[in-house]
């Protein structure tokens, strides 16, 4: 593949950047450093014209919406929390598997009264008892959500869970399922119509990589 433009793609590092990398291979786009290793925080690539950015997670569609970055992997979680302003979000890349849930206690739900719910996901938190007309009170938090119950801080909370292990090992149990959660490819829309030609040939060699995994796993 060849860019006519240059190109920067926002990523986090941890699970996203590890499970990217055989989808930016496939597209022949291998990275010059390990963020892991590396401390910079603007990577080069064997593409002289692609550049990766490494930034908090929840920090991607920001820079992809202000343009900072022309394209970015980001998890539904933060896209949902974000609200997808100035973004296009072509791909669902199936990487980085979760499920958003609510969780509590072992051992049943609190008395009554008006529950407290806390959580890093306020609007999905909030949409998902809302839905359901549960008046809950939600309180913010940035994370170790699965404190907050054994504490008194909260009877509830909305978190990821992927192995179950984190919630387990602090006594708590899944409730109620909120959504699924896998990591997308989202574009700035204003580098879709300047860059057209560039980022419609990544996008097309990042579906191809997409959907050659996905033949091979089961869901
Ligand atoms: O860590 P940091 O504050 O920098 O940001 P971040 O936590 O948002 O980044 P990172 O790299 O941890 O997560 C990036 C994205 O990975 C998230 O936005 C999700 O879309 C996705 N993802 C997939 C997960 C998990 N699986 C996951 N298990 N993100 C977080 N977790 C956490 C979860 O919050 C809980 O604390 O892992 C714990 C549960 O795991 P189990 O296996 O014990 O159930
Ligand atoms: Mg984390």
């Amino acid at each position: 593949m060849e860019f006519d433009d240059c190109v920067t793609i926002a990523l986090s590092k941890g699970r996203i950047f590890k499970e990217t990398l055989p989808l930016l291979s496939h597209a022949g786009i291998e990275p010059a450093d390990d963020p892991e290793t590396s401390r910079k925080l603007i990577l080069d690539t064997n593409r002289p014209q692609v550049k990766l950015v490494i930034i908090r997670a929840s920090d991607v569609p920001t820079y992809v919406q202000y343009g900072a970055a022309d394209l970015g992997v980001a998890g539904k979680d933060v896209l949902l929390e974000h609200g997808g302003e100035g973004l296009y979000e072509p791909l669902d890349l199936r990487i980085a598997k979760c499920r958003l849930v609510v969780a509590g206690p072992k051992g049943g739900r609190p008395g009554k009264g008006r529950l407290r719910v806390a959580t890093k996901y306020v609007n999905s938190a909030r949409r998902h008892f809302a839905a359901q007309g549960r008046q809950v009170e939600i309180i913010k938090l940035y994370g170790s959500m699965e404190l907050a119950p054994l504490v008194g801080l909260s009877d509830l909370i909305v978190d990821l869970v992927d192995t179950g292990n984190t919630l387990k090992a602090n006594g708590l149990v899944p409730l109620e399922p909120v959504c699924d959660i896998s990591s997308r490819l989202v574009i700035n829309k204003a580098s879709w119509k300047m860059k057209h030609r560039s980022i419609k040939a990544l996008l097309a060699a990042l579906q191809g990589a997409v959907t050659g995994a996905g033949g091979r796993d089961n869901d």
